[in-house]
């Protein structure tokens, strides 16, 4: 490929996903179109700072797609093939690493076949930033799925400046070993010059493997570094935010109020609506959190004539086991709780397993007097901040999982243990029962942590530091 076409940038982001979708909804040939998402709000602010930027991601498709520009942004898509995509993706990525580090009771796999997928998958990403990154420039690697790229990447490219974040949890070192694989994958965000992880306990367990395995030394008492050779590698935490006043404008916006109103006539008027906003994923506790709903209706302390859930779960990664199995545990749940207390015409739990318009995901935040995000383990979760974000009158109750990320910083929710079911069910009543004044308080204090830390302040904060880092 000429550099013509390919001209190198003095920012590289490298992703699993290119921040675009293939659309054919205005009937013609077709084009790319910019899908919004919580890595494009965060990173993109910080992109505008430099000359240019090249954003290296897979399509989701099979097709070589040559290099192109959306936006101002280059773009340069990786193909991964139907069955690369399944020893990468499906399996090493989400059917070993997800469940791993997500410290939860569907087990992890470990075949050496989808490792050997999952290398070459991410050597062709490193490749891709060695080939578009400028003399100097810097690379920032995102995520699980690309966590061998800092290390490929320093080997051929020793010029550069490497970034890495990590937007789900890391494990403690204890679980982190059982992987074969363990010196590589270490080694392969140890590449970076600064390493991002969603909370500083994440970080501690980083750079205690590191030393564990022997790969680092502590750095200065007291300091997030570690010593790696010659090289001074940094591991600290950079918990994500939201674009805080994009939701804050659409929930004040009087068509979103109108919308919320009629959600709630269409509800049938309920005195309390309680939400969950998930991806169908089992870390997220829909499960756990469905169980609890029908054990506080079947002891009577919630009255369905009263309450009204909705669900909605974002239909993900559908073609692997384990997620085939906790559609089914929820949609029994659910038909469960349906057949037993539902009314012709009111239903109790209200599931969508579909995507949601942005408006109408922002009607459900202002109709809902209970927000339930009750993961198992969670990198963050955004869909917390949005709905703190989308409740400027200071209303409602957030319950929130004491092992999301988001716990850090939000810690004036109902936090809940949840492998606690009888806790489970009393945080929600808690939260149901809540009054005013207390809500409140409590709204202020979470309001003003989501507003101190934004997505575009995250991503420069990130990578002003790494452009501090001397290397
Ligand atoms: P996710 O596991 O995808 O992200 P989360 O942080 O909650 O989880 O983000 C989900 C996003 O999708 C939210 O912006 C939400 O509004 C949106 N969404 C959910 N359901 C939807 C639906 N049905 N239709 C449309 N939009 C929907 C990973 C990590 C998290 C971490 C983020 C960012 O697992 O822990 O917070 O990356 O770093």
């Amino acid at each position: 490929m000429s550099t013509d076409t390919n001209p190198r940038s003095p920012l590289v982001v490298v992703a699993n996903r290119l921040p675009v979708r293939w659309s054919d909804d205005d009937g013609g040939e077709g084009s790319w179109i910019p899908s919004p998402g919580g890595l494009v709000a965060a990173v993109g602010p910080a992109i505008s700072t430099f000359d240019s930027a090249t954003w290296i991601g897979w399509t989701g498709g099979e097709d070589e797609v040559e290099p192109f520009e959306l936006e101002g942004l280059r773009l340069h898509p990786v193909a991964i093939g139907a069955e690369e995509k399944v020893l990468f993706y499906d399996g090493m990525s989400n059917g070993t690493l997800w469940p791993l580090y997500h410290d939860k009771a569907v087990p992890a796999e470990f075949h050496r076949h989808w490792f050997e997928g999952y290398r070459r998958i991410n050597r062709r990403y490193a490749e891709a930033a060695a080939a578009t990154a400028a003399e100097g420039g810097t690379v920032w690697v995102h995520d699980y799925q690309l966590q061998l790229v800092p290390g490929m990447l320093r080997e051929v490219r020793p010029d550069l400046r490497i970034g890495y974040f990590l937007h789900i949890p890391f494990p403690p070192p204890e679980l982190f070993v059982a992987l074969p694989w363990r010196e590589q994958l270490a080694a392969g965000i140890l590449g970076a010059d600064l390493a991002g992880f969603q909370t500083p306990d994440a970080a501690a367990n980083f750079r205690r493997l590191a030393v564990r395995l022997g790969l680092a030394e502590y750095g200065e008492e007291g300091s997030d570094t570690i010593i790696v050779g010659d090289r001074t590698v940094k591991a600290c935490a950079y918990p994500i935010g939201i674009d805080v006043e994009h939701y804050e404008q659409a929930a004040m916006d009087p068509a979103t109020t109108d919308r919320a109103r009629d959600l709630r006539a269409r509800l049938g008027a309920p005195q309390t609506v309680l939400l969950g906003v998930d991806r169908l994923d089992y870390t997220k506790g829909i499960d756990v959190r469905l169980r609890a709903v029908l054990e506080l209706l079947e002891d009577g302390t919630l009255d369905p004539g009263r309450v009204t859930m909705i669900q909605v779960a974002q239909p993900s990664r559908d073609d692997v086991e384990a997620y085939i199995t906790l559609r089914e545990e929820v949609d029994r749940l659910i038909g469960q709780i349906n057949g037993d207390y539902a009314r012709v015409g009111f239903p109790v739990v209200h599931y969508i397993h579909q995507d949601v318009e942005f408006d109408e995901l922002m009607a459900m935040y202002r109709a809902a007097d209970v927000m339930l995000v009750t993961p198992f383990r969670d990198g963050m979760n955004l869909v917390a901040k949005e709905y703190v974000a989308a409740r400027y009158d200071l209303t409602g109750a957030l319950v929130l999982s004491e092992f999301a990320g988001a716990a850090t910083e939000l810690s004036d929710a109902v936090l809940v243990n949840p492998y606690d079911i009888d806790g489970m069910k009393a945080a929600i009543l808690r939260a149901v029962s809540m009054e005013p004044p207390q809500a409140r308080e409590r709204m202020e204090k979470l309001r003003r942590a989501v507003q101190s830390n934004d997505a575009s302040e995250w991503g420069q904060r990130f990578l002003a530091d790494l452009g501090q880092i001397p290397i």
